[in-house]
């Protein structure tokens, strides 16, 4: 990994390389170096099975982050490099932010590039209302910020967050069978469940197809751990940059959601313990449209109640899907963990359902 870093051109010499959080993707390490004067370095490998074309992604990565560097600086920010995340480029080209390393016995080479550590930040795995209307505030101003990039972003994985497709793809996983999970009676009552659902949930497609609903530049991954905090709760920076494409902005808003309004994580096992906090969604709310409002149109916020509801139901689809290919996109802990994960998210969806109406009179008070 020494020989994998030395291609970069960043500063300090490297005292240590060690394994850094809890990501079920890419493969990250923390490169600490000597010189106090010199930062830590993050180090990643990124996972050319969940994104084929790195380039694109490093080239979304490259637009953003530069773009968000400018706005902070025209707006006289300072601790910039704490504030939007800072990749380092290849000593052989300049313009490039990763190294191609080729690994024996593979026919790719891996990927892998490196950002500044941002030093006195953390990320959390849960959130109170009022890191959450931080975080509102935070997601709302990152897409208000990227609303006048001047280039057009790639799709870096296709048809993410396309309810349509998802669906489409889990109908396949049940004909291939793959696992010999799709005859178990708790995976077809899930598929019952999902089909009801199925036609509302395909919504935003619709009314994409029907012009009415535009695509913005979106993060596409908001979990609550993909935000940094200092010390005090103010949120410096949005991570894991490699999603941000078009989107419809209920990603954004949504995915959050399903994380931080979630009373528990989304592989809870006990299931009477997966419950909607309406105050995360309030505060949530508050902070986001704060920040977004001026841009937004009324079909946007209108349908918020149902970005809450889609998130958890197209990641209940995601689960199921890999388990019933057997466990190929996510890393599991035990034979069965991305079915607790689904029925787990099945469960938020539920709980979300009986919030409905509060949700819609809430998000009406704020216009
Ligand atoms: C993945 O990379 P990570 O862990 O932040 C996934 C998200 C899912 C999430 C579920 C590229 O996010 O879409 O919501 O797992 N990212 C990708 O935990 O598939
Ligand atoms: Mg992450």
């Amino acid at each position: 990994m020494q020989n994998i870093v030395s291609q970069f051109a960043i500063r300090g010499t490297v005292k240590e390389i060690k394994p850094l959080g809890e990501g079920l993707i890419n493969d990250t390490f923390k490169v600490v170096t000597e010189e106090a004067d010199a930062p830590n370095y993050v180090l990643q490998r990124v996972n050319t099975n969940v994104f084929p074309d790195v380039d694109m992604v490093m080239r979304n990565i490259k637009a953003v982050t530069e773009h968000i560097r400018q706005k902070l600086i025209d707006r006289g920010e300072t601790d910039i490099d704490r504030k939007v995340l800072t990749f380092m480029p290849s000593k052989d080209d300049a313009s490039k932010l990763y190294v191609e390393i080729p690994e024996g016995g593979a026919s790719k080479p891996g990927f892998w590039r490196m950002m500044i550590f941002i030093p006195d930040a953390i990320t959390k795995q849960a959130v109170n209302p009022e890191s959450s209307r931080a975080a509102g505030k935070a997601f709302g101003q990152f897409q208000a910020m990227l609303a006048d990039i001047p280039v057009e972003l790639g799709e870096t994985i296709k048809d993410f967050h396309n309810m349509e497709f998802r669906l489409e793809q889990l109908h396949q996983a049940v004909k291939d069978n793959l696992a010999g999970r799709a005859d178990e009676p708790e995976v077809k009552d899930m598929l019952a469940q999902i089909e009801e659902r199925a036609q509302e949930m395909c919504k935003a497609e619709r009314l994409g197809r029907e012009g009415k609903l535009p695509k913005r530049v979106c993060h596409c991954d908001t979990k609550v751990n993909n935000m940094m905090f200092d010390d005090q709760d103010n949120v410096l920076c949005v991570i894991d940059l490699d999603t941000v494409m078009p989107n419809f902005i209920f990603s954004d808003y949504g995915d959050f959601l399903r994380t931080g309004a979630n009373k528990v994580a989304e592989d809870h096992p006990e299931m009477s313990e997966v419950q909607f906090d309406i105050d995360i969604f309030k505060a949530f709310t508050e902070g986001y449209l704060e920040s977004a409002k001026s841009f937004l149109l009324s079909i946007e916020i209108e349908n918020l109640p149902y970005a809450t509801a889609l998130f958890p139901y197209m990641q209940c689809v995601r689960f199921l899907w890999d388990y019933l290919n057997g466990d190929k996109y996510w890393k599991v802990k035990y034979p069965n963990h991305n079915f607790v994960r689904a029925n787990n998210q099945l469960h938020l969806l539920l709980s979300i359902e009986e919030h409905w109406g509060e949700m819609k009179e809430f998000i009406a008070a704020q216009l």
